[in-house]
Formats: C-alpha cells, sequence, structure tokens
C-alpha cells in the first residue's frame, strides 16, 4: 500500500529516495520545477542526460515516459525525469499526464525507491488547469500497483496547488 502525502514547498529541499523532475523532451534543462533541479543538484544531472540523448534517446524522451539519473547534490538517490503534455483545449492529453504518474512510478519501484517526490506536472508552463492535474495525479497514483513505493509525496509550490491536491485527497 502506497501512502500519499501532501507538502507545500520546494520540491528540491526534499529528502527522498526520488524526486521526479517535470522535464521537457530536450532533457537538457528549462525553467520551473526543471530550472530548480538543475540549479541546486548541481552539474552531475545534466552530464547524466546529455548522455541520454547520445545514446538511448537521441530523438528526446518521448510525452508520458520517464528515466532516471543520479541525483547529484539533492538529498535523495535519483532524479526521475519526465514530460508532462502540454495542456490542449481541442485534444485530450489526459492519458499522456497519467502516464507520467504511471511510468515515473514504474521506474522508482525497479529502483526499489521507498519514497519519491512528485511536483505537479505539466500545471505550470504547460498550462494544464491545476483541478484536473490533481486529479488525474491523485488518481494515478492510487490506482498503481507499485510494491517498493511506500511513499509518494506530492511536493506543491504554491497554495492554489496545494489546496487543489488536498481537495482531490479527500
Ligand atoms: N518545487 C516544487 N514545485 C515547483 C518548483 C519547485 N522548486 N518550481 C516550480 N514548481 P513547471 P510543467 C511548480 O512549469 O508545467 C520547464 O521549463 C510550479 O509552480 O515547472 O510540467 C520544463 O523544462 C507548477 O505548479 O512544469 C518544461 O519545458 C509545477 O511545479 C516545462 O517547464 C509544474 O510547473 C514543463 O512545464
Amino acid at each position: 500500500m502506497t501512502t500519499i502525502t501532501l507538502v507545500q514547498g520546494d520540491i528540491t529541499q526534499e529528502t527522498v529516495d526520488a524526486i521526479v523532475n517535470a522535464a521537457n523532451s530536450s532533457l537538457l534543462g528549462g525553467g520551473g520545477v526543471d530550472g530548480a533541479i538543475h540549479r541546486r543538484g548541481g552539474p552531475e544531472i545534466l552530464e547524466e542526460c546529455r548522455r541520454l540523448r547520445a545514446s538511448h534517446y537521441g530523438k528526446g524522451l518521448p510525452t508520458g515516459q520517464a528515466v532516471a539519473t543520479t541525483a547529484g547534490k539533492l538529498h535523495a538517490q535519483w532524479v526521475i525525469h519526465t514530460v508532462g503534455p502540454v495542456w490542449s483545449a481541442s485534444e485530450d492529453r489526459s492519458d499522456l499526464l497519467a502516464s507520467c504518474y504511471a511510468q515515473s512510478l514504474k521506474v522508482a519501484d525497479d529502483l526499489g525507491a521507498q519514497t519519491v517526490a512528485f511536483p505537479a506536472v505539466s500545471i505550470g508552463v504547460y498550462g494544464w488547469p491545476i483541478e484536473d492535474g490533481a486529479r488525474i495525479a491523485i488518481r494515478t497514483v492510487r490506482d498503481a500497483d507499485v510494491p517498493a513505493v511506500e511513499e509518494v509525496r506530492f511536493v506543491l509550490f504554491d497554495t492554489r496547488a496545494y489546496n487543489a491536491f488536498v481537495d482531490q485527497l479527500g
């Protein structure tokens, strides 16, 4: 049974086995939580991302998938990078957003990570409506069968995101 906990704060300050990054396909960094993770984690993370681009992910990491690297100087063993979908009003991309959580948890479970911190994937720069993003996140984690993972901690940056997750957790 995986326990879901919610905290408001900066995910780069968390001590967990794995920290999930809301990355982009390039894996080479960006703004938002991605920028914060690379800044605080140091250059080792980017070096490993570059190696992934040079080997398995020549075209980048596809949306909805996840891959692990070192966590550098963060208080974690791994960063699991996932690429959320950009919100679209004309196309339902919910399955891709759910896949980010499911695939990240599968990677975490395979690594033996017992504690995993997630940001709210896609609800920043990628424009996903917060309430819907929270609903998909909580539902997907609840449905996941990941025996190694004891705790999933959602780390929400601002009050609005935190409250949306509180509402969905019920
Ligand atoms: N800790 C926790 N949450 C954070 C932090 C932090 N330090 N910083 C921001 N957030 P976003 P996306 C929240 O934009 O929508 C990047 O440039 C933020 O308030 O980081 O998936 C990537 O390279 C929001 O609630 O990710 C991609 O190009 C949530 O994290 C693109 O942005 C997600 O916001 C991905 O966009």
